[in-house]
């Protein structure tokens, strides 16, 4: 049976891809960060320059914060700004792996007064999802050791379990919190949330308030992350995605990027798993080191509709009775073909039919926005990963 492409065009009209506010920004690597011309210099630019994202793609109506890197005296106010700039404020992310007390961990430092300022910037960002109306309250935590013996891991396990539960109590009824896992870096010993098993753990036995986000980048050489996406989608536990790719660790470059097969693989799952919901946050996690910052984040968007266009057209009929047949290279080739149609042209003629230029990279170009920002954030002192 063939796919209605109609069907496909409707999904895909209805996807809503996340920006993070952080990627506008200057960042780099602990070699060098190469600043650039026209980075936005507050929280209001970087909002300023996620509408255009949104503008070119029609997919992208939320950004992501980062506190305190998008520290602002109020924050309705900043909702209020991102409204009437045609986007929304999306997720709020924490920050507990900046400051100089978290040498030796956060949420699960040997000082219990260190704990008790980390857990309190937690529920400070609780604070902000009021004033913002943001669902979801975004956990990372660098916390883990360099060196066996550094430090208790199952106390550590304790200590975090303790900080967890006291923002979920804290969460509003229509509020989330989603807990990344990272496999390592900055910590080279132990991670305390090095993976989906210790995120999903913890989660379980938190509640449905409590999700797993998988950041595509954090993940050991070979792992298959489709794999975890089924299984997380299956108990209920996925609660988003922090899209990036790499080719060796967290290189957090343009999703699709290093492995757009992969990508497509993880779309299929969420599809499959009756993913492709607002239950899903899907949202990008990246820095544009040497790449211009808004084309960077137009491309991402589009890496993931392509992949996502793809994931649609597989047949799903076809597919599921050669997997029942046991037909392993038909049912291998069902999947091939809707990878390898090239579904640019059916992208295009739906950015026409929402009113859009078919070429969003070409219609940013000549836009001139550029050059408009170039000029007029010539003073001052540009975003970063600082606070
Ligand atoms: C950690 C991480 C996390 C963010 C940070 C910007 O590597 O993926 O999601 O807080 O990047
Ligand atoms: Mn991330």
């Amino acid at each position: 049976m063939t796919t209605d492409i109609a069907q496909v065009k409707a999904a895909l009209r209805a996807q809503h891809i996340e920006t993070p506010s952080w990627a506008y920004g200057n960042s780099g690597t602990r070699f060098k960060v190469f600043a650039q011309e026209g980075v936005p210099r507050t929280p209001q630019e970087k909002i300023d320059d996620a509408a255009q994202v949104h503008r070119f793609t029609g997919v992208a109506p939320t950004v992501a914060l980062h506190i305190p890197w998008d520290r602002v005296e109020d924050y309705a106010a900043l909702a209020v700004y991102a409204r009437d700039r045609g986007v929304r404020v999306g997720a709020i992310n924490s920050n507990v792996f900046q400051d100089d007390d978290y040498m030796l961990g956060s949420v699960t430092n040997p000082d219990p007064a260190v704990r008790k300022k980390a857990l309190g910037h937690l529920l400070d960002c609780v604070d902000i999802m009021d004033a913002t109306g943001s669902r979801d309250l975004k956990l990372w935590f660098s916390d883990g050791t360099n060196y066996p013996g550094q430090d208790d891991i199952r106390a550590r396990q304790d200590r975090l379990a303790e900080a967890l539960a006291a923002v979920y109590e804290r969460l509003g009824d229509d509020q989330r919190f989603l807990l990344e896992y990272k496999l390592f870096e900055p910590a080279f010993y132990s991670t305390d949330v090095p993976d989906w098993g210790t995120s999903y753990a913890h989660c379980l036995k938190l509640g449905p308030k409590a999700q797993v986000v998988v950041d595509t980048g954090h993940h050991a050489p070979g792992t298959n992350i489709e794999f975890i996406v089924a299984f997380l989608l299956r108990e209920g536990k996925l609660g988003g995605f922090d899209f990036n790719s790499r080719f060796y660790a967290d290189d957090d470059l343009m999703v699709g990027a290093a492995d757009p097969f992969q990508l497509f693989r993880i779309m299929h799952e969420v599809i499959q798993g009756g993913g492709f919901s607002d239950e899903i946050a899907f949202m990008l996690d990246q820095c544009h080191n040497i790449e211009p910052k808004i084309p960077g984040q137009i491309r991402s968007v589009m890496n993931v509709q392509e992949a996502t266009a793809k994931a649609l057209l597989v047949d799903g009929e076809a597919l599921r009775s050669a997997q029942r047949a046991g037909d392993v290279l038909g049912a291998n080739a069902v999947f091939m073909d809707a990878y390898n149609t090239d579904v640019r042209p059916l992208l295009a003629e739906l950015r026409e039919e929402m009113g859009l230029d078919p070429d969003p990279m070409a219609a940013y170009a000549r836009s001139g926005y550029f050059e408009k920002i170039r000029d007029e954030r010539k003073d001052g002192q540009a975003a970063g990963w600082g606070a």
